[in-house]
């Protein structure tokens, strides 16, 4: 049998390990992207490495989340990263160019080349057949410093996509059936391939949803090949030269393979508050709407809002819905501009706003109460909308707009013919707000006082002592523990302040707790950490005295960025031991500093007075980041 794509380029970029699934591997990273909510603890870390310039061939930072100027933090952030950037040879992307993952498939993606981005929507850049990972700041900083990435070498799932989609499905229905099938956990530690005849009749923008979204089953990344229609899209983009083919063998390998024939689906809608609540749209049909948001990184390219405003155009949005559109990019935002695509938008009663991530992260459009809404993003995670009982449904771009005009949510495909839209000849390119860093790094770095120094962990103690701060269900997000939003998002540099608001919509009283305690755990169930890869998500509980996490399973890239952080990422043997462990309960893990090297350790429930093993399934290496402190301590001890 012949190689699959996946596997080609790891052994293009493999540093060291052996390709066995489930072991670890390093590779070389070519690119890397940061945004600005991740982006400034990242430069932190670099600067704190001591290298003079980045040894990537192109790492590129962008503005695009914290995009509201409430207050001077956010302002001062971006002269910080600019200034940075301009210090260490790295391209700036200014606020008003776009969300960086669609900017970056736009005017940087390379096919078989490998990005590690400090957001877990990295892969986006897959859907033109580039390697693409999403990761905690700290790992990016190092891949930045010429330092190669680690991760377990994953399985590499085959999805073979027969067919063609029906009139009115969109590519987002595709990654829909696969969340449906396999749910939010359904991607850990696993690669998804696409290949296959359905594959030639996608886009690479439509291909680009659903790389996006694989993030959504905590997959490390999903990937298309490089063919003819990724050459149109390059020579659209006036890139062309950038374009090489890429492909598995004939006949590929997979450790797994899902089929999915594109002309059996419909339109599905992902129902509150799980991108995996996957339902066919008449499952949810004529629910009462109050907004309609289209956007985001997932569906914002020039595609989905032509499609949107050939729906719109000539009719009204209904009066109950307040309808927001965002264009992912500067470029998407001209092209539309020029086609009259906007005006259409606009006379419709739609509200436009700037390119950039907006209400998919609460920075605005903060739902009404009580009500529904419906999202063209990627998650639905409780309270990520701004509105604590937010009832967020997801779904394409062309159930959106034609929901936006009913005021309910109602399958397209009763709305008659789809609108026949047209792919533009050629993008207008304009790169004037990227800005190319000067030759020398002669540059000051603007420091306003929401940038605070960056907290360090501490070696791991001979024996941990901890009091029991929160006992969590199944899948808790990054969200969960370190909620957006306008208010906190803004602290991203300020880890004493953003720490107040650790579970902050889960439990309010938690940092208070957790100080007091001195030391702490958190108790989580299984996918603990699923959704974004904010680093902060274990930085914050650092800083708070938590010592270590037991959960029944991980995401993948919140477990590193525990251990990246200092903190013990336990899991249960039995699921009894998850059942009988109580909040308050003071808990000893005896010589853990040796035990951990033996992958098992023995914990002491010291308030009920019995014992129980937990595990963990970390590398040797891992376990010596532990017990140095965190990574950058252990970067720091083994220098040169
Ligand atoms: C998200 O979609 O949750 C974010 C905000 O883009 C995050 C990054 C972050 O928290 O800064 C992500 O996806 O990793
Ligand atoms: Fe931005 Fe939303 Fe995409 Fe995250 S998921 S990068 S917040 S648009």
């Amino acid at each position: 049998m012949g190689q699959n794509l996946t596997r080609k380029i790891i052994a293009d970029h493999l540093v060291s390990g052996e390709m066995e699934p489930g072991s670890e591997i390093a590779v070389r990273v070519d690119q890397t992207l940061t945004q600005d909510a991740t982006g400034t603890m990242a430069y932190l870390q670099f600067e704190a490495m001591g290298i003079p310039r980045v040894r990537t061939k192109l790492s590129v930072s962008y503005i695009d989340h914290n995009m509201l100027q409430t207050g001077f933090e956010n302002a001062d952030d971006h002269r910080f990263l600019q200034t940075v950037a301009a210090k260490y040879g790295i391209y700036f992307s200014r606020p008003g160019n776009g969300i960086c993952h669609q900017v970056h498939l736009e005017r940087f993606s390379s096919p078989g080349d490998l990005l590690l981005g400090s957001d877990s929507h990295t892969p986006t850049s897959g859907g033109a057949g580039m390697l693409a990972i999403g990761a905690g700041g700290l790992d990016v900083a190092v891949a930045m410093g010429g330092g190669p990435y680690y991760l377990k070498m994953p399985q590499i799932v085959g999805v073979h996509l027969k067919g063609r989609l029906q009139p009115w499905v969109a590519a987002k229905d595709i990654i829909f059936e696969l969340l449906r099938r396999l749910t939010v956990k359904g991607g850990v530690g696993k690669i998804f391939e696409y290949y296959g005849e359905g594959v030639a009749s996608l886009s690479v923008p439509e291909r680009s949803t659903i790389t996006n979204m694989g993030a959504e089953m905590q997959a490390t990344t999903s990937i298309f090949p490089s063919d003819e229609s990724t050459r149109e899209y390059f020579r659209t983009q006036k890139r062309e030269e950038m374009w090489r083919p890429t492909s598995a063998d004939p006949d590929p390998d997979y450790d797994e393979v899902v089929e999915i024939d594109l002309n059996k689906l419909g339109p599905m809608v992902a129902r509150p508050q799980s991108p995996g609540n996957v339902v066919p749209i008449e499952e949810v049909e004529g629910t009462k709407l109050a907004q309609v948001c289209i956007g985001s990184c997932t569906n914002s390219s020039y595609h989905d809002l032509s499609v949107s405003a050939a729906v719109l155009k000539g009719r009204k949005v209904n009066p109950d819905i307040s309808m927001t559109v965002t264009p992912g990019s500067r470029q998407v935002f001209t092209m539309i501009a020029r086609t009259g695509a906007l005006a259409d938008l606009i006379e419709s009663g739609a509200r436009i706003l700037e390119s950039a991530c907006g209400p998919c992260i609460g920075m605005g459009q903060v739902p009404p109460s009580d009500t529904a809404s419906l999202r063209t993003f990627n998650r639905n995670f409780p309270g990520r909308s701004g509105t604590a009982d937010d009832k967020v449904y997801l779904a394409s771009p062309e159930v959106a707009a034609v929901s936006a005009l009913t005021g309910e949510i109602t399958d397209p495909r009763k709305f008659g013919e789809p609108p026949l839209t047209e792919a533009p000849g050629e993008f207008i390119i304009d790169d004037d707000l990227i800005i190319p860093p000067p030759k020398n790094g002669d540059v000051e770095v603007a420091r306003g006082p929401n940038i605070k120094p960056l907290p360090l962990a501490k070696p791991l103690a001979q024996t941990i002592k901890a009091t029991v701060l929160i006992k969590l269900e199944d899948n808790v997000s990054t969200d969960h523990i370190l909620p957006a939003g306008s208010k906190i998002l803004p602290l991203r540099s300020n880890i004493p302040a953003i720490s107040e608001y650790v579970f902050h919509y889960v439990d309010p009283e938690f940092p208070a707790r957790a100080k007091a305690a001195g030391a702490g755990i958190i108790v989580g169930g299984s996918n603990y950490g699923q959704g974004s890869s904010r680093e902060h998500a274990a930085l914050a509980p650092m800083y708070l005295g938590v010592k270590a996490v037991m959960a029944k399973t991980y995401a993948l890239v919140h477990q590193t960025n525990l251990v990246n952080f200092g903190i013990l990422p336990l899991v249960f043997v039995k699921d009894g031991d998850y059942d009988r462990i109580n909040v308050d309960d003071v808990l000893e893990i005896p010589d853990v500093r040796d035990a951990v090297g033996s992958g098992e350790v023995i914990v002491r429930n010291t308030t009920q007075g019995y014992e129980f093993t937990a595990r963990h399934n970390l590398s040797e290496r891992q376990v010596e980041v532990l017990r140095e402190g965190g990574l950058l301590n252990h970067i720091k001890a083994h220098a040169g």
